[in-house]
């Protein structure tokens, strides 16, 4: 594995490179061209400026998340293929920069959600959290401002303000859309940029839908053992893997998250690792990374990928708010360092015992 973190771009991250170069055992980081809308272009130019802005830190580009999907492509409209083909040319670039991972996710209208940004633990540090019961007193139009205080300032991914102000028309446009018909269209949408991810080495890897269960009504199918496997034959191309987040497979408790690894031998291209606090099944909170404070043994969560040879990017996910930090909820500094170091110690340990027999 190569430890990585998540890095928005010089413009619109509180974190800075050198910042990121000082944690210890991180090498690369996982960025995006976070102002091209969904469905443009990503230029190669642009992507060759941002690659060198990070190797010049010190760092390596490791990978991409996100490169957005349309969601034209995700509804079926008439007009999907011309996202398509902006979708192969935005691949065919990364591709000739010599990039070779690709986070996407296929959620309908919002990327995952949360209900509150910032909860206070006994600890005084503050998490991001979700209850279903807070979901079910709010009609859509009114996600985004219920979170939009707590932002720090920050456009936080999948909640940009444009997007939101679309949220009724979104949901009117995705009426027609079932779960078979949503499978239906990623794979259409697969199908279609295989050919350049093989020709490039390309992994595409897709984001589990976050929380793991349809959220107003709207289908989401990238969510437990099943259907992810659903998703691996029905294109059998190695280059259509997934992203596995604990944090995000890991919302429904019912999912058992080292045997979903072991399943996806092979097919994990990228790995965000993360605990949560349960206070009931739809009630948590995102803990900090060790197994002690969260519900998920993290150990075992780390062993399977070690035991798959999993030989991707991983990164520390949503971090705590700690020690006065003021930046884009769950994407800090300093707990996200612990995380790594953390993840970085179990690996160690899981390594040396496995070459000691
Ligand atoms: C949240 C993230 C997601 C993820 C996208 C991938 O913090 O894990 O926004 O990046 O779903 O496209």
């Amino acid at each position: 594995m190569e430890m990585t973190l998540r890095w928005y771009g010089s413009k619109f991250d509180t974190v800075t490179l050198e910042q990121i170069r000082q944690i210890p055992g991180v090498t690369g980081v996982i960025s995006t061209l976070y102002d091209v809308p969904a469905g443009e272009v990503w230029t190669q130019e642009a992507i060759h400026a941002l690659k060198e802005e990070i190797e010049a830190a010190g760092l390596r580009l490791s990978g991409i998340e996100s490169v957005n999907v349309h969601d034209s492509i995700k509804i079926g409209d008439a007009d999907r293929d011309k996202y398509i083909d902006n979708y192969i040319v935005s691949l065919e670039n990364l591709g000739k920069e010599d990039i070779h991972m690709v986070c996407y996710n296929f959620m309908p209208v919002f990327d995952w959600t949360r209900t509150e940004l910032a909860r206070v633990r006994p600890d005084g540090s503050t998490v991001l959290a979700y209850t279903q019961e807070a979901v079910d007193a709010l009609v859509p139009e009114e996600m985004f401002n219920s979170i939009a205080g707590d932002m720090n300032g920050t456009v936080m991914p999948g909640w940009e303000p444009e997007r939101m102000a679309r949220v009724k028309e979104l949901f009117a446009a995705y009426k027609d859309v079932d779960d078979e018909k949503l499978f239906a269209n990623l794979k259409y949408f697969l199908e279609c940029i295989m050919p350049v991810c093989n020709k490039y080495d390309i992994k595409m890897a897709i984001h589990p839908d976050d929380p793991a269960w349809p959220v107003f009504g709207l289908p989401r199918i990238i969510i437990n053992k099943e259907n992810i496997l659903r998703m691996m034959k029905m294109v059998d191309d190695p280059h259509n893997g997934v992203t596995f987040c604990s944090g995000s497979y890991g919302t429904n408790l019912e999912n058992d998250l080292p045997d979903m690894i072991r399943s996806l031998k092979g097919r994990i291209h990228f790995a965000h690792v993360r605990n949560l606090k349960f206070h009931s099944p739809t009630n948590f909170e995102e803990a900090c990374h060790i197994s002690a404070d969260g519900n998920f043994d993290m150990y075992e969560i780390v062993k399977a990928l070690y035991e798959i040879g999993f030989d991707g990017p991983i990164r520390p996910d949503h971090g705590r708010m700690i020690w006065g930090e003021v930046a884009m909820p769950g994407y800090g500094l300093y707990d996200r360092a612990l995380g790594a170091t953390y993840i970085q110690g179990l690996w160690e340990a899981i390594d040396k015992n496995a070459k000691r027999g």
